[in-house]
């Protein structure tokens, strides 16, 4: 297995003991060149096809039984739609010609572009382009409704006006990029608060109504600046960009001295109300957010925030493998369980170049998978059991998105592996005549009937994406957290850092500064060194500091650096070696 932004090359031999038990089998007993094999190639193209077909099944089954209305419900064969119901508006308030956003339409259009469909890809954007309004009374969460059709549209807008996907029908004049603008001026009197931080919920037609509830998460004030800074960038409209970015600083300026925080807060006080947070639920694509702006962006405030808050994630939410939930003012455990929205933390740590922990923690995913057949909503860590009352499995993408970025960055064949078992899963438990549909329990395999937008949109995707890359090669994408393709290109960055190379790729290296490189090559290191005492050494990932002779000899505590799979300080034992000992 490939390790990047590899530092330590002369680990010492009591250092490599330990390591060894420590670590994974599997970092050693697989190897790049086996994904070669012609074995595995085969694998790959009957496995790709088997995922267009799991997709095609339910993009088919949507448009003839819910399009144009939002999501399918593929054992009654019929619609709901979801964007407006979760605005807790009741189906019946909802004016009779409503028809919905055509929302599953919109997650589907930048999948049908990666597996090459792009007669079907037109086939929607006409009929978007033509049909679809948001002038329209229905009160829909702001979060969702940003990463699920904002994203959706702008990055098929993007995806529209690549010369690779040429569109044969019809001239494309930007009608997907005026419908997103139109969205995100309706999303900005949700930023009129005290605070900038917005309100979660915003009524399509009528902006924010009376007696509005102020509570929201920190995700959904922490995770829009991808789709709105390219809003902002491709309009020349910077409103967008500057109201996500302004909500975001404020929420960052509420972390606490630990560099944690909480799950949920109010927008017009400013106070956080669920002070126990963890990587999941709530707060999820907020850590996210923060390493992929940096990526898309270039704005090294960015990485400064997300190297802090990833430190404090790594601090105090990691048990081994697991994460749990800790409250951000003392940083102790609170909740200690794993939850199917977790499973996306892996592909992050690919990011930051932090392999060995992304594969020993997506190894504990996938052992629970296997488990069930599936990943349940909730686990009780202690007790090794569902939680009672979140037995679910919304065919959720996390565990596969996470097996895709692990494969990018090792090649390990292993992960092919594991995206086999997943699409075996999905067929077996979840596959019904009318779609893919929920698990209600997956203690029982009991079906629950919805089949939501983001298994086209990232499960399917990332699956598909797993087995056939033909879409990345020579390009560089960040996906947002729902999966929708946006170009790192260097016209986005404000201020190129040193390390950047003036293209749409943008890794390089220099001798003397850290490497940074880009998001599909799965290294982005710090240019600014942690270790103070030799700031001309490269530094390996987000929390890796070297230590400080290459032979890892040392005479006291300060000679050693910064473990980069558990982000410990390592110390120095009574033999003179810097290590992990106080946790062994
Ligand atoms: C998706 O809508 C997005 O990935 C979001 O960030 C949280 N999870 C769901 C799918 O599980």
């Amino acid at each position: 297995m490939m390790m990047l932004c590899s530092g330590d090359k002369n680990i010492g031999l009591a250092t490599w003991a330990i390591m060894f038990l420590l670590i994974s089998p599997t970092l050693f007993s697989t190897s790049s060149i086996s994904a070669l094999d012609p074995k595995w190639a085969a694998k790959k193209k009957r496995m790709s096809l088997k995922v267009r077909d799991m997709f095609y099944h339910a993009y088919d089954n949507y448009l003839t039984h819910a399009f144009p209305h939002d999501e399918l419900k593929p054992m009654s064969k019929s619609f709901t739609d979801s964007l407006g119901e979760l605005g807790n508006l009741k189906l019946e308030h909802l004016s009779k010609q409503y028809k919905g956003l055509a929302l599953t339409l919109i997650e589907s259009l930048s999948s049908l572009v990666i597996m090459g469909n792009i007669t079907e890809f037109e086939r929607a954007v006409n009929w978007l382009s033509d049909n679809l309004t948001f002038d329209v009374d229905v009160r829909v969460n702001l979060f969702e409704c940003n990463i699920r059709v904002l994203g959706g549209l702008v990055s098929a807008h993007i995806l529209a006006t690549d010369s690779t996907n040429r569109l044969g029908q019809r001239v494309y004049n930007n009608e997907l990029l005026s419908l997103a603008e139109d969205l995100g001026q309706r999303f900005l009197p949700a930023f009129n608060t005290p605070t900038g931080l917005p309100y979660a919920w915003v009524n399509l037609k009528y902006g924010v109504m009376e007696n509005e509830t102020a509570e929201t998460s920190t995700s959904g004030c922490g995770s829009l600046i991808l789709e709105m800074g390219a809003l902002s960038r491709l309009t020349g409209d910077r409103r967008y960009e500057i109201a996500a970015l302004r909500a975001l600083r404020k929420l960052w300026s509420m972390r606490s001295s630990l560099n944690l925080l909480g799950t949920t807060l109010d927008v017009e006080s400013g106070e956080w109300l669920e002070h126990s947070s963890g990587i999941g639920a709530g707060v999820d694509s907020f850590y996210e957010y923060l390493i992929k702006a940096h990526i898309l962006f270039g704005k090294d405030e960015f990485w400064m925030m997300f190297q802090s808050a990833y430190l404090g994630v790594q601090k105090y939410f990691r048990h081994g493998p697991w994460y749990h939930e800790a409250d951000m003012r003392t940083g102790m455990a609170t909740f200690w369980q794993l939850t199917s929205l977790q499973a996306f933390w892996p592909g992050v740590q690919v990011f930051v170049g932090d392999i060995a922990a992304a594969n020993s923690s997506h190894r504990e995913f996938f052992y629970v998978w296997e488990k069930f057949g599936v990943l349940p909503e909730r686990y009780l860590l202690e007790h090794r059991m569902v939680h009672p009352t979140e037995r679910y499995y919304p065919l959720r993408p996390e565990l596969a998105e996470s097996t895709f970025y692990l494969y990018q960055a090792t090649k390990d064949p292993w992960y092919m592996e594991v995206g086999e078992s997943i699409v075996n899963s999905l067929n077996q438990y979840t596959k019904v005549e009318g779609g893919f549909a929920s698990i209600r329990d997956v203690t029982t395999m009991q079906l629950e009937d919805h089949q939501h937008s983001f298994f086209l949109a990232e499960t399917c995707k990332y699956l598909y994406l797993l087995f056939d890359d033909s879409f990345l090669s020579g390009r560089n994408y960040v996906f947002t957290t729902e999966g929708h393709p946006l170009p790192v290109l260097s016209s986005w960055h404000e201020r190129l850092p040193q390390t950047y190379l003036p293209s749409n790729w943008t890794s390089s290296e220099s001798i003397h500064q850290a490497k940074r490189t880009s998001a599909m090559s799965s290294r982005i290191c710090p240019a600014i060194p942690l270790n103070s005492q030799h700031p001309n050494r490269q530094i390996e990932s987000a929390c890796h500091v070297l230590d400080a002779r290459e032979d890892h000899r040392c005479l006291t505590d300060e000679d050693c650096g910064v473990d980069g799979m558990s982000c410990r300080r390592r110390t120095c034992s009574i033999a003179g070696y810097c290590g992990l000992w106080l946790i062994i």
